[in-house]
């Protein structure tokens, strides 16, 4: 909420300026939905501090959430930006993800002061304090602080900051993602695409140009999910997709481009404390074997996480993390020069 912290159910007149409202969502769950007076607006639901909408000014959903998707505990939701902690995966004894994406938030009453001025953006802040519960599976005591950020541009920027409140002086260690969901027009990267069938191209038939390509991870290590993690180097072309991807690349640029030629949109990921980067798509068949997710779905979503996966991350008693994401789509096409990679991940 706005640093006045003004009341949380607030009537938006009519795009007269940003606002901040309280409402129920699907299954009466409570969420919080941000707007900015030219249009954009994000939908944060208090389930999971999960964020299942972010729209441009034009009303376009940039976010992809499965039509199949479980809006109930304790089954996370597919789609958006759900919250991996304290355990990314299943790189730990906990549940895949760890607990924070199936639990309920609430509206942080007092948040502490944000090291960045907000006094012209809408936003909100979300808290998350660890249960009798949650000391069952994981021994600590913690304050999970969450910020959304509508920007007057329709930027969402996300800051989380994690801090150890354990009163027996014993450090905790987590990883972290935001696994965030972003909708594209077809992932395929297909030679040649008949209706929506991806084919072989036949000899003289012209390739088609790819859609969707990520940039910013070229000739990067990663570690291959789908290989028992075993470490790779990335090729040094932008990244396109033939077939299920799961792979987690180490110690990224703090600014990733996914380039999206047939809705001429480009995304970009800034991200701050979170030196790595998943990228995941199911393909077809992990598609099929996920029961909220449809079978064609996988066309039309391309995971990026901005993560902390390599290092884990240690806080002693009273120490507190940042990690933060900005996501902005600028519309862009080949002959702009927009869409030129190494003008979007060079730019400001
Ligand atoms: O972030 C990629 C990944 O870890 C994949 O391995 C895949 O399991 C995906 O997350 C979805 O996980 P979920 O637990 O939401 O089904």
């Amino acid at each position: 909420m706005s640093s006045a912290a003004p009341s949380p159910v607030m009537a938006p007149a009519a795009n007269e300026k940003p606002s901040v409202q309280m409402c129920k969502g699907i299954n009466g769950l409570d969420k919080v939905v941000l707007r900015e007076f030219r249009g954009s607006s994000v939908e944060i639901y208090l389930y999971g501090a999960h964020v299942t909408s972010w729209k441009n000014e034009h009303g376009e959903e940039l976010l992809f959430v499965s039509s199949k998707a479980i809006f109930k505990p304790p089954k996370a939701i597919r789609g958006g930006i759900p919250i991996c902690f304290p355990q990314f995966s299943n790189l730990g004894p906990l549940e895949a993800h760890g607990f924070a994406r199936n639990r309920f938030w609430s509206i942080d009453p007092s948040p502490p002061p944000f090291p960045v001025d907000s006094s012209n953006k809408t936003y909100v802040d979300l808290l998350l304090k660890n249960t009798e519960e949650d000391m069952k599976i994981w021994p600590h005591s913690f304050e999970f602080r969450l910020r959304v950020t509508l920007g007057p541009a329709g930027d969402l920027m996300m800051t989380s900051r994690v801090r150890n409140t354990n009163p027996d002086g014993k450090p905790f260690t987590f990883t972290f993602a935001y696994h965030t969901y972003f909708s594209v027009s077809d992932i395929r990267n297909c030679l040649v695409l008949t209706g929506d069938t991806c084919n072989a191209s036949l000899p003289g038939e012209t390739q088609k140009q790819s859609e969707v390509r990520v940039e910013g991870l070229e000739t990067l290590d990663y570690l291959d999910n789908l290989q028992n993690r075993e470490r790779f180097t990335e090729q040094g072309d932008a990244i396109t997709f033939e077939s299920e991807v799961d792979k987690i690349y180490l110690s990224t640029p703090t600014k990733i481009a996914i380039l999206d030629h047939e809705k001429k949109r480009t995304f970009v990921i800034r991200k701050d404390g979170l030196s790595d980067a998943v990228v995941w798509n199911p393909w077809d068949k992990k598609a099929k074997s996920l029961a909220d997710f449809g079978d064609d779905e996988y066309k039309h979503m391309l995971c990026i996480e901005a993560a902390a996966i390599e290092k884990p991350i240690t806080l002693k008693p009273g120490e507190e993390w940042k990690g933060r994401q900005e996501l902005s789509a600028v519309p862009s096409s080949y002959c702009s020069g927009q869409l030129d990679p190494r003008r979007v991940l060079q730019g400001s």
